[in-house]
């Protein structure tokens, strides 16, 4: 088993994400799935500088971005971005796209049930004949109810990848799966051969080891599926804005390089821009908490 973690937790120069991660024993990254940024010659480059490979990427379903709108033309732009991510991911040598199909945020279905169902098989098939013939995987990530309505559990993602192809996959996530799944075990189970990436952070998005969940069943329920692939740490701190902020230095008041769009995503999934010493801190106890079960 192999750690990765993504980088779209916080605003930053490539460059100091990937010295901070190597430095602290990490090997994969799963780069933000943000093409229009980077030129892939010069992040292969640096990759390559700091001894990390690219793991992946994970759609940043943002803005208009979103496989199940009601226009044709807006659904045709967000197919058009994740082949365009689905590139950069192939032009990087890496092998899963974490696909989440409908806008992060957006919590109101733009039509009828079948339709977006409709849309989504299609949308996803369309990556799919890029995937295959790139030698890639999609793995359909079912995020929780106050990020979307649409693919909230793994038998949802279960059905959804079946209906695109005998290769496409899904990627579970312990946050989500903590809030949707009855068992998040059972869960683990029935996606079983079909689980093709592994988000982690703990019940409360802090950093594994820093909430409630049993990562040793976590860990020994993969082992019992034959999951050997990567372990790819995505944790991200809720807001804390009181005097009972366990980390009173956790917020940055003056993040550099933020976009208005960032900085919203980053809202949308209940945080906010974070320090430095704090993002390090999480990184650093990502991979203690994980190490032993590598
Ligand atoms: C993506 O991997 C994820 O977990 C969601 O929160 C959407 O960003
Ligand atoms: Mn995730």
């Amino acid at each position: 088993m192999q750690i990765a973690i993504h980088n779209w937790m916080r605003a930053e120069t490539l460059e100091s994400t990937l010295q901070r991660i190597s430095a602290l024993g990490y090997t994969h990254l799963e780069i933000q799935g943000a093409p229009e940024s980077y030129d892939s010659s010069q992040v292969k480059e640096l990759l390559e500088k700091n001894n990390i490979k690219c793991w992946g990427s994970v759609t940043l379903m943002l803005e208009e971005r979103n496989l199940l709108a009601k226009d044709p033309d807006q659904r045709k732009r967000s197919v058009e971005y994740v082949l365009d991510l689905a590139q950069m991911v192939a032009d990087l040598g890496g092998k899963v796209i974490s696909f989440v199909p409908a806008t992060v945020g957006k919590i109101i279905p733009d039509a009828r049930p079948e339709e977006e169902w409709e849309w989504a098989v299609e949308g996803v098939k369309e990556v799919y004949e890029f995937t295959e013939a790139n030698g890639l995987t999609i793995g359909i990530e079912p995020i929780n109810r106050f990020e979307t309505y649409f693919i909230n559990r793994g038998a949802q993602a279960l059905a959804l990848a079946e209906a695109v192809g005998p290769n496409c996959g899904v990627c579970l996530d312990t946050f989500h799966m903590n809030i949707e799944e009855v068992d998040m075990f059972e869960t683990i189970r029935q996606v079983g051969s079909r689980l093709v990436n592994f988000h982690v952070a703990d019940n409360n998005r802090m950093a594994p080891g820093m909430g409630k969940l049993n990562w040793e069943k976590i860990m020994a329920t993969l082992k019992e599926i034959d999951y050997d692939k990567v372990l790819s740490v995505e944790f991200c701190p809720p807001i804390d804005r009181t005097p009972a902020n366990p980390y009173p230095n956790s917020i940055d008041e003056a993040p550099e390089g933020l976009s208005p769009e960032q900085l919203k995503f980053l809202q949308d999934h209940g945080s906010t821009a974070v320090t430095e010493d704090f993002y390090t801190m999480l990184t650093k106890r990502s991979i203690e908490q994980l190490k032993p079960f590598l």
